[in-house]
């Protein structure tokens, strides 16, 4: 995935040094864009190894509609903790839990869970009822009854809801495009993205679900086209992205799908990853 390192090097050629709303500080540039050719493998990164696993479950989370931490907690996913963590933390039922504490309430408490580990109306919510309209069902029969549509769209961004999110979404939206011969392309627009931690997430997110949207439409997937508005390197994960530009890239790994179900109802054990070679584990703060 040479892709990867091209847009470091083109953030920290072009980027601008600019505080932000974690107030760690950044590199970033607006505008960038990537092109993933998924008959080349699966764009899953070999520079460092990267924990696929949890984004498996949060693609399968959002297309069931969730947007509780729960279902991730349950199963070893601690990617959306902070959130609520900060959330709890500035209410008045806080009593000194360490986030640790937070995550095991969450475990074992559905009341608690209910109420303290929901996200608000993120992606799952907006995916599948934005004002009662369930956009991934209408973008799944579009690509099915009219594939050539050039409104195969699904948005994440509603901004009479934005304010009742934890946080708003990085991946604001995102278009599907069926070419002449069966092949599935899509287009994610990012509004923000954390080069280190989040993008390399992002990407093998969305070509997971185009593979998903490919089998369940009877189409082969095809290019992953991503398109950021904020790109930006956190300072403190400088050190992590110098050892990455100084690593080989490997051959990409496969996926595969091991079962017949509709989209809605393949299970994490249906997904296989053949083959994924990388360089060690890099570790970096997410910046809450
Ligand atoms: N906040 C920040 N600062 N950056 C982000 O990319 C994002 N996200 C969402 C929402 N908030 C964000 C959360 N996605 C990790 C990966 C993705 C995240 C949040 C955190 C992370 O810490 N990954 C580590 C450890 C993984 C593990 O082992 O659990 C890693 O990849 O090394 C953008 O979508």
């Amino acid at each position: 995935m040479k892709q990867y390192l091209n847009l470091i090097n083109e953030v920290l050629t072009d980027g601008e040094r600019r505080e932000d709303r974690t107030r760690t500080g950044t590199i970033s540039k607006f505008g960038v864009q990537q092109r993933y050719d998924l008959r080349n493998g699966f764009p899953l990164l070999t520079t460092k190894k990267v924990f696929y696993k949890a984004i498996f479950h949060e693609i399968l989370w959002f297309i069931k509609g969730d947007t509780n931490i729960k279902y991730l907690v349950d199963n070893d996913v601690k990617i959306w903790n902070e959130w609520p963590y900060k959330n709890f933390k500035e209410s008045i039922d806080y009593k000194g839990e360490t986030l640790q504490e937070f995550v095991n309430k969450i475990k074992e408490d559905q009341n608690f869970a209910d109420q303290y580990g929901d996200l608000g109306p993120v992606y799952g919510k907006q995916w599948r009822n934005f004002f009662g309209i369930d956009q991934f069902k209408l973008l799944i029969e579009g690509i099915k009854n009219n594939p050539y549509s050039r409104r195969h769209i699904v948005s994440a961004w509603n901004p009479a809801e934005v304010g009742d999110m934890l946080l708003p979404p990085c991946h604001s939206m995102w278009q599907v495009y069926v070419s002449k011969d069966g092949w599935l392309d899509l287009q994610l627009y990012q509004r923000s993205g954390d080069i280190f931690l989040g993008v390399p997430f992002n990407i093998a997110s969305y070509a997971l679900l185009m593979v998903l949207i490919a089998k369940e439409c009877n189409l082969k997937p095809r290019f992953l086209i991503h398109t950021i508005g904020d790109a930006h390197i956190y300072l403190n994960h400088m050190d992590q992205i110098e050892i990455q530009l100084k690593r080989e890239v490997m051959p990409l790994c496969q996926i595969k799908i091991n079962s017949n179900k509709s989209i809605y109802d393949i299970s994490f054990e249906d997904i296989e990853v053949i083959n994924y070679k990388s360089h060690g584990k890099l570790i970096g703060e997410v910046a809450v």
